[in-house]
């Protein structure tokens, strides 16, 4: 099936059933790239800069978690690479400290990617970087084919996208392709009080609102739909309880869309909403949860000074 076969069947199977429901996958696009990079500079999305002062200050306590041998090379996977703002810290001081290695950024869009690279080598002229476009969750096998060591990156709580069960699945996949003593680096947004969650979904500039929203323009532009934008909203919910972010599309009224690549008719009823986000929050008994049936076991925690975000360095 081709890539936008399988957009108009996921939006065909999620609007089809009730709740309706949206992959967030589905927000990265171009445009939904570049709200993405705008909402990691509002100051309500804290995500950004709690991980980034863990990079920055605790650079040392994060190359020593990963117990290298300087006279052996390895690679350094990044999966979800983005800008690689955070990154660059980390890649400063390995190359600063002599280490050997290769950086293989992995991302989706080869638009995130091609700026990475551009960034890094312009930054880092010795640096060997060798980017990987796809899926992370389909070309993991792949990244592991060589026998070198390797440590992964995988942050910025790009896990907490994932159902739990999905996320189990994920990190057991990267586990099972891992060498026994090799390191997982996982940064985590750590379950904290509604006031200072639910504004980092809900910025007051409304960019937020923007990139929820960018997903039915997608829709519009690639499978030929006629969603009147302006009669949708925004919806965040979170709950200190619950743990988790959730992101809706509400109908403002009774609508009806149609999507010309289906042929086919949508109802929505006043309120009804389209489920398109989460956004988990963890704390370390949920990730012993998630990692329970994996050989992944938690080595160090590093936490930033407001105790808002973790990474957490696990081995296998
Ligand atoms: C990419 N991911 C970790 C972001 C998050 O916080 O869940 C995506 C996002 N959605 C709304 N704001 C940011």
């Amino acid at each position: 099936m081709t890539k936008n076969n399988t957009f108009l069947k996921d939006v065909n199977d999620g609007l089809s059933q009730y709740p309706k429901y949206l992959s967030s996958h589905y927000f990265y696009d171009k445009n939904g790239d570049e709200l993405f990079r705008q909402i990691m500079e509002m100051p309500e999305y804290y995500l950004t800069n709690s991980e980034l002062e863990i990079f920055k200050e605790q650079t040392d306590s994060i190359i020593g978690s990963f117990g290298l041998d300087k006279s052996q090379g390895f690679e350094l996977i990044e999966l979800g690479a983005g800008d690689g703002e955070k990154t660059q810290h980390l890649l400063k001081r390995l190359i600063d400290e002599d280490f050997k290695f290769k950086f293989i950024p992995v991302d989706i869009s080869n638009n995130s990617l091609h700026q990475i690279t551009e960034r890094m080598t312009d930054l880092f002229p010795t640096l060997e970087i060798e980017g990987k476009q796809g899926d992370y969750f389909y070309v993991l096998d792949e990244l592991f084919i060589s026998d070198k060591p390797k440590v992964i990156l995988f942050i910025g709580s790009n896990l907490g996208n994932m159902a739990d069960e999905t996320a189990a699945n994920f990190l057991n996949k990267i586990a099972i392709n891992m060498k026994p003593g090799e390191k997982l680096l996982l940064g985590l947004d750590l379950i904290k009080s509604q006031d200072i969650v639910l504004p980092a979904y809900s910025d007051a500039a409304g960019i937020t609102r923007d990139f929820n929203l960018n997903l039915l323009k997608r829709i519009n532009n690639e499978l030929g739909a006629d969603f009147d934008i302006s009669s949708f909203e925004h919806q965040p919910e979170y709950t200190e309880e619950e743990g988790i972010a959730k992101s809706f599309l509400r109908s403002k009224k009774k609508q009806t869309v149609y999507i010309k690549d289906l042929e086919k008719f949508f109802e929505f009823a006043e309120n009804e909403s389209i489920h398109t986000e989460i956004s988990r929050k963890y704390n370390d008994e949920i990730l012993q949860r998630l990692i329970a049936t994996s050989d992944l076991e938690i080595s160090t925690k590093l936490l930033d000074r407001k105790n808002y975000f973790a990474d957490y360095i696990l081995i296998k």
